[in-house]
């Protein structure tokens, strides 16, 4: 028997995908038709970017589960019509590629290159770095991608501590949990990276309050999602040196809007939203693994919690 596997997102996501599903989908067994348009009450699973067209889940009455390409769900999970099991995506390669973007930037920050890349010809001034050891990075967020980023930055010796919703123990880092948590995992974070999910919850994490907690010339890093900052309170904290230097992925607006102050803030470093790509060569492999695990009445792996919004 074979399956009808709808794929739902913006149409110059098909070209990138199909072979990489295909192939994937066939490795694990499953017999498939994988196509942009089968007729709703036919659809087995949805292959999903909440950025695409299909917005209304209820015509899908005989789906098994909805795949998102995405980890973050903020524009699907509070979708009214969605009464199936959305998993999300966790992929090694989305894993890897935030573990760079987020040691790649600390470690610039950390090194002071600017000076040296931006120093004028003959510039001699030879102050050293401060060692990984004796500087303090804090993760707001200790999941799939807070978790690899915190273990990551631990090698590097880092002192490194995090913090979630819930308590964890992870090997050589300080973990920090709940409301009471925050306070004193940010008191103690020469850089704090976010990596918190988009919800009610988290949002303005960093807040005036919150940031004029923070060790004075504090970094910022942020490729979790732009509400978890308000804008204000940031811009005025980097005014102030409060905070050092602020590396921003993600925005409550993207693309970024051209007249946004962060733009030419100088204590501002933009990256597109390019932090941590989902790549079709690695997510089919989820994705086809949910298909596989669906058709053999095994439970979904990855899957969202409604309520918790994550
Ligand atoms: P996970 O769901 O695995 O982890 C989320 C973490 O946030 C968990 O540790 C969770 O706590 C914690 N958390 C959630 N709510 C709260 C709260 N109210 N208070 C304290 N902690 C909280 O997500 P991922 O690690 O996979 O991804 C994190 C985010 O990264 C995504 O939601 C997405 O927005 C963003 N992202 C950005 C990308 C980019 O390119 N810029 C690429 C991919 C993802 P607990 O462990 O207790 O549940
Ligand atoms: C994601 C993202 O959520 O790219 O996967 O931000």
């Amino acid at each position: 028997m074979s399956v009808n596997v709808l794929f739902a997102a913006q149409s110059d996501a098909w070209p990138k995908y199909e072979a990489p599903l295909r192939r994937e989908i066939a490795a694990d067994g499953i017999k498939a038709h994988l196509d942009t348009d089968i007729p709703a009450d036919q659809v087995d699973y949805i292959v999903y970017a909440p950025n695409s067209d299909l917005q209304d889940f209820a015509p899908y009455t005989r789906a098994k589960a909805v795949l998102n390409l995405w980890a973050g769900v903020e524009a699907i999970v509070g979708n009214p019509t969605l009464h199936l099991p959305l998993a999300r995506m966790v992929d090694p390669a989305l894993t890897q590629g935030m573990i760079e973007w987020v040691t790649g930037h600390i470690l610039r920050l950390h090194l002071g290159m600017d000076a040296h890349i931006t120093a004028a010809p003959g510039t001699w001034e030879p102050v050293p770095p401060p060692l990984a050891f004796d500087t303090r990075v804090t993760i707001l967020g200790l999941g799939e991608l807070g978790a690899a980023c915190a273990t990551a930055l631990a090698s590097f010796g880092f002192d490194v501590a995090g913090w979630s919703r819930t308590p964890k123990e992870i090997d050589g880092i300080t973990c920090f949990s709940g409301p009471d948590g925050l306070d004193a995992a940010l008191e103690r974070s020469d850089f704090c990276v976010l990596l918190l999910p988009s919800t009610a919850q988290t949002e303005n994490t960093l807040n005036a309050r919150t940031l004029a907690l923070m060790p004075k010339g504090a970094c910022v890093l942020n490729p979790g999602r732009g509400p978890l900052i308000d804008d204000d309170a940031l811009l005025a904290a980097l005014d102030t040196d409060q905070i050092g230097h602020a590396t921003l992925d993600v925005f409550r607006i993207e693309p970024l809007p051209k007249d946004h102050p962060f733009w030419t803030h100088p204590k501002v470093t933009i990256t597109p939203h390019v932090a941590a790509e989902t790549r079709a060569a690695y997510s089919a492999k989820t994705i086809a693994e949910n298909i596989r695990r669906g058709e053999a009445g095994e439970p979904f792996l990855h899957l969202v919690d409604r309520r918790a919004g994550y």
